[in-house]
């Protein structure tokens, strides 16, 4: 598979201003997003919809869930920081949230 580039600084501003409910790390290597469900099964049917979206993606999160929360992080590992994967992904996720509402 082809590298995939680090978005530029001017770049994570760019996609960062579209994307209000992530947060860019301090050092810019990946962006955070935090979500509260009602409960556990919210919480891990959100998740596995997300799974599916990651492996058809071949982009994967580092997350945790304690009962009804759930914390991502998206970040490049082949990059070695954030890329336009992990803004696609966001928006992905983001897109799953707003149907859910
Ligand atoms: N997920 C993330 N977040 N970053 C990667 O660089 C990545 C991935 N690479 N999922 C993929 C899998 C790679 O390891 C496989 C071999 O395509």
């Amino acid at each position: 598979m082809p590298r995939i580039a680090r978005l530029t600084d001017e770049e994570r501003i760019v996609a960062l201003a579209a994307l209000p409910h992530w947060r860019l790390a301090d050092d810019g290597s990946g962006i955070s997003r935090s979500l509260k469900f009602s409960d556990f099964v919210e919480a891990f049917g959100f998740m596995s919809r997300v799974a599916l979206l990651a492996e058809r993606a071949d982009h994967h999160p580092e997350w945790s869930n304690v009962y009804n929360r759930v914390d991502i992080r998206l970040t490049t590992h082949d990059a070695g920081g954030l890329s336009a994967r992990d803004i696609a992904l966001a928006r992905a996720i983001d897109a799953l949230i707003a149907r859910a509402d």
